[in-house]
């Protein structure tokens, strides 16, 4: 099976799948043993993580290759965020064969323009691209893939835009027609109010998508009670994870001038030995060198 008909059939089975942010293949596989669904090959997450801002400043090559890495390490479907897809519907074709061809079981493009800057951000930059450019787009995508290619996720920032819960269902109808599989809608609102009256005025069998960051509220159980949510994507919680803890070691070890007391708290050598799969290449020794 493809990974994105394994992403499919979990959301078909389960109701609701859950996918986790990465943003590389060690946190990726992390996110794997503890028993997500789907990676989340987060933007966000990437551009943190190089200690840039979210906005268009990395290239399709840099996240390209770091997802490659990531598809090589996890059994799971990997959810590629390309953000507006790097261009025009041109550049989308592009972008979308070559995530393809990594192995991607979906990608996530959004209907903002181009540089975007990062929904979250208090006063941020949010600008939405013409309806029909965005089809386009959609279109542009779902020609680019293989038979059984990743599924194609519309992602509508109208509600990040500030254009209200009406041009969000516009967009999200207008992109169903011309071909997404699921619709993500972002918000930044504090409260899912918004997600949930935009869930609950959607007419269409398409899968909604959400990204709930902003409203942390809204648990598993409750989107699932909705009927109408088919993909939780959990989107920078690898990066503020990580974040957290090398801050709390990092200060520990300067106050304590040593890591005598941290060693004990954080993982092992052996740890990180095994998840390099350092016991894989030690049979593979004992087959192969001579
Ligand atoms: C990402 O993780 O890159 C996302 C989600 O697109 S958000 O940062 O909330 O826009
Ligand atoms: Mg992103």
């Amino acid at each position: 099976m493809t990974a994105s008909q394994i992403l499919k059939d979990t959301i078909a089975r389960e109701g609701l799948a859950h996918a986790m942010a990465a943003h590389n293949p060690l946190s990726a596989r992390l996110a794997e043993r503890a028993g997500f669904h789907a990676i989340w090959a987060s933007g966000f997450e990437l551009s943190a993580a190089y200690g840039v801002p979210d906005a268009s400043l990395l290239s399709m090559t840099q996240h390209l290759d770091m997802t490659r890495a990531i598809c090589e390490q996890v059994a799971i479907p990997v959810i590629a965020d390309i953000d507006t897809g790097y261009g025009n519907a041109i550049n989308v074709g592009h972008v979308v064969a070559a995530y393809d061809r990594a192995g991607v079981g979906a990608v996530v493009i959004e209907d903002k323009t181009f540089p975007k800057d990062t929904s979250l951000l208090a006063g941020g930059r949010q600008e939405l691209v013409r309806i029909e450019e965005f089809q386009g787009k959609i279109e542009a995508a779902c020609a680019a893939r293989s038979k059984d290619g990743p599924l194609v996720i519309a992602r509508t920032e109208a509600l990040i835009a500030g254009a209200g819960l009406d041009e969000a269902h516009r967009r999200g109808r207008a992109y169903v027609e011309a071909g997404a599989d699921l619709i993500l809608v972002h918000s930044k609102q504090k409260t899912p109010h918004e997600v949930l009256a935009f869930c609950a005025h959607w007419d269409l069998k398409t899968p909604i998508a959400l990204v709930p960051t902003a409203y942390p509220d809204l648990t598993e159980s409750k989107m699932r009670a909705t009927g109408k949510i088919g993909l939780v994507i959990y989107g920078n919680h690898a990066i503020r994870a990580a974040v957290s803890e090398m801050k709390r070691v990092f200060a520990r070890i300067r106050e304590e001038g040593g890591i005598k007391s941290v060693d004990k708290e954080i993982v092992s050598v052996d740890e990180i030995f095994e998840l390099q799969d350092v016991p894989g290449m030690k049979a593979r020794e004992k087959r192969f060198l001579r």
